[in-house]
């Protein structure tokens, strides 16, 4: 493989996400193209597709032998982890972009076999990057992010989507209550890409969802492991970045708090099981 200049690298993909957003905002003031995927509130949009193939247009232009994964189509069918690997999410929060036009974010993380080496989130409308290039510290914006501290459950404030309050098979509702009872509150923002970002920025403690795909969660991990933070999927075993995987992303010492009383849990019978 080519030796590949990281700097450079970083360089081109913020201004590649600077552009993405331009067009992003700019479409704001005109009507939406709005389809339902796999259900009533799992939405894309035109601008889902047409920001992902600028983008994989972009990385393939200057990386062609790169392998992309990407939510909307356009990246390659992957199945191993050799070589350059991009986690593409053009649009995190289509949801929110769709009926907030706030809150929603372009996440980009790249791997090299395996191993997480740059990341890209950018909150488009409140124009804030958190980046990373491995070994040289994470950043939001200009500013570099400290080193995660510990925290106790009772200081703790904890991301949850609640999308498994709702019925369903894959989790016992009581799963997490003990741990929501005890912190210092709970919060959801609708953006995976984001709430990773904040966990890694120490605006949240905690952040747990059931199902994400690596697209969502690509970028988020890499930003996380700069700052010292832990991840795994929920019951404590690591995720697999091809694989969609429930997330459970924390300060040290509360992510082992958190997986050992989901643990305990699980073996008092409750039901957690991963995403197919
Ligand atoms: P998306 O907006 O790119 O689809 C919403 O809580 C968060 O979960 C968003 O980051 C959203 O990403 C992600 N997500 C993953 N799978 C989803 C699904 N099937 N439906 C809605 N959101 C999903
Ligand atoms: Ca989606
Ligand atoms: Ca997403
Ligand atoms: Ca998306």
């Amino acid at each position: 493989m080519e030796h590949r200049d990281w700097m450079v690298l970083g360089k081109q993909v913020s201004d590649w996400i600077k552009e993405a957003a331009d067009q992003l905002r700019d479409s704001l003031s005109l009507p939406l193209e709005i389809s339902e995927k796999s259900a009533h509130n799992d939405l894309v949009t035109n601008m889902d597709r047409s920001i992902e193939r600028y983008l994989v247009e972009k990385i393939r232009t200057a990386y062609p032998d790169d392998k992309i994964i990407s939510e909307e189509g356009y990246g390659d069918g992957v199945k191993d982890k050799t070589g350059v690997l991009w986690l593409l999410d053009p649009i995190d929060g289509t949801l929110n972009f769709v009926m907030q036009k706030r809150f929603f974010a372009i996440s980009i993380g790249i791997y090299e076999n395996g191993k997480g080496k740059a990341a890209f989130i950018y909150d488009v409308m409140g124009d804030e990057l958190f980046h990373c290039l491995t070994g040289h510290g994470a950043y939001q914006n200009a500013k570099k992010l400290p080193k995660l501290t510990e925290v106790t459950i009772e200081n703790a404030l904890i991301d949850l989507s609640a999308t498994w309050l709702k019925p369903n098979r894959r989790i016992d509702e009581e799963i997490m209550t003990d741990i929501v009872r005890r912190s210092s509150g709970t919060r959801a923002y609708g953006a995976a890409s984001l709430e990773l970002a904040y966990v890694a920025a120490g605006y949240l403690d905690a952040y747990f969802t059931m199902r994400l795909s690596p697209w969502d969660y690509g970028a988020g991990l890499i930003l996380l492991s700069e700052v010292g933070g832990c991840y795994s999927r929920a019951d404590g075993t690591p995720i697999d970045i091809l694989e969609k995987t429930s997330v459970l992303a924390a300060r040290p010492g509360l992510h082992a708090y958190i997986v050992d009383h989901i643990q305990k849990q699980v073996k008092k019978g409750k039901i957690i099981s991963e995403p197919k």
